[in-house]
């Protein structure tokens, strides 16, 4: 059914584009010299995973407004269109059939959650529009190799395999039962995990799922609580991880909650409240308050919102960067319209940029060459920074 959706929105992209003509086509308010240059934002502006989304998107606008001026320099309209996947998949699909089905969209900051991206990236992909993803991490999302598709996250691979690691070296713990939501982020990163894990001497007491939205999880952790874990790796999202916490310490569990990038933000301290205390979580990346090229940005985000950065801010940020660099190269190429997206396949996929993260280079599918993650310790409802690792350390 997807792949039929999407073979008639090639059609009708095609159409709407013009198809063979080459008067400037892109709907016709652009030319050669000029017109409108969308950039898209496909993300949960709504739903359980609003606050970031909303950061996210916020962090996109303000990347358009600082690039606004230098398109209109050149004749070029630059423009910022928001649409809300609220981390459901049919919803993040109309999002991607909208933005890539107007003409003047020439690059996407594409979604929040693996689950969204994965059948939207089918779209992208048909219609030439270069996503990039500020937070999906699962593994399947790049190995098809779609010149479209990239993301400034390295994914659960390295992050599943080094929290496995981690456990082992640092914390020294040793029986872990693993619980996941089911979804393909959440279920697949605790895959690595108990994979892995297998492979250096863990012992994976358990493996079970929960589904996302549940608030009640006692009967599954007084199962696991007969077996003892010294630690509970959770692979899933804040909402679910700050249940599941609040309500091992009720039970009497004195296990160490583990958990991810998905669970780190300050909607997991406003859910497990003070049983989050001692919690560890892994997030992508050498700690943004310790990056220097991140310092402008995350000033300039709090003047201009008044609220600090949580999490992905930053990484949406640098991918809406990347596609508006990506975008003012085919300008001063000397791109038209219906050259942009090509345009800027080409040119994010080859760039190197110097951003908020530092630089950032794609790999030939798409993974970011940054391939580290961070660990953090809960303590008073901030996330305390302990170390960071690359594969290979
Ligand atoms: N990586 C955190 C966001 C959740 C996801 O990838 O689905």
């Amino acid at each position: 059914m997807t792949r039929l959706l999407v073979a008639l929105f090639s059609l009708s992209f095609l159409f709407a584009c013009g198809g063979g003509d080459d008067t400037g086509g892109g709907g016709g308010d652009e030319g050669p010299k000029g017109g409108t240059l969308t950039l898209a934002a496909v993300l949960p502006i709504s739903g359980p995973n609003a606050a970031v989304g909303n950061e996210a998107s916020d962090a996109v606008k303000m990347a358009v407004e600082e690039w606004a001026p230098k398109f209109a320099e050149k004749g070029w309209t630059l423009k910022v269109k928001v649409e809300d996947d609220a981390s459901d998949p049919k919803q993040a699909m109309s999002a991607a059939y909208a933005v890539s089905g107007d003409p003047t969209t020439f690059g996407v900051v594409a979604h929040y959650n693996s689950g969204c991206f994965l059948p939207a990236s089918e779209v992208y992909h048909s219609a030439g529009t270069m996503a990039i993803s500020p937070a999906t991490t699962n593994v399947d999302i790049t190995l098809k190799g779609y010149p479209e598709i990239a993301r400034v996250t390295p994914h659960d691979g390295v992050q599943g395999e080094l929290t496995a690691d981690f456990v082992k070296n640092h914390l020294s713990l040793a029986k872990l039962a693993v619980i996941h939501d089911r979804t393909q982020y959440g279920q697949g990163l605790a895959e690595v995990f108990r994979d892995h894990g297998g492979t250096i001497g863990l012992e994976i007491l358990s493996f079970d799922g929960i589904q996302v939205g549940d608030k009640d999880f006692k009967a599954l952790l007084t199962k696991i609580r007969e077996d003892k874990p010294e630690a509970i790796y959770f692979g899933g999202l804040y909402d679910e991880a700050g249940f599941l916490v609040k309500q091992m310490r009720e039970l009497g569990m004195e296990s160490v909650f583990i958990s991810d990038d998905g669970s780190y933000g300050q909607d997991f301290f406003d859910v497990g409240g003070s049983a989050t205390e001692g919690s560890i979580l892994s997030f992508p990346g050498t700690p943004i308050d310790k990056l220097e090229p991140a310092q402008a940005f995350l000033a300039g985000f709090q003047s201009k919102y008044g609220r600090p950065v949580q999490n992905y801010g930053p990484y949406a940020y640098d991918a809406a960067n990347i596609l508006l660099t990506s975008a003012m190269g085919a300008v001063d190429a000397g791109a038209d319209s219906k050259g942009m997206r090509a345009a800027v396949v080409q040119g994010a996929r080859a760039i190197d940029h110097s951003g908020a993260l530092g630089q950032t280079k794609f790999d030939d599918k798409g993974d970011t060459l940054n391939q580290r993650y961070s660990f953090y310790k809960a303590t008073d409802g901030k996330f305390e920074y302990i170390a960071t690792f690359s594969q290979g350390e």
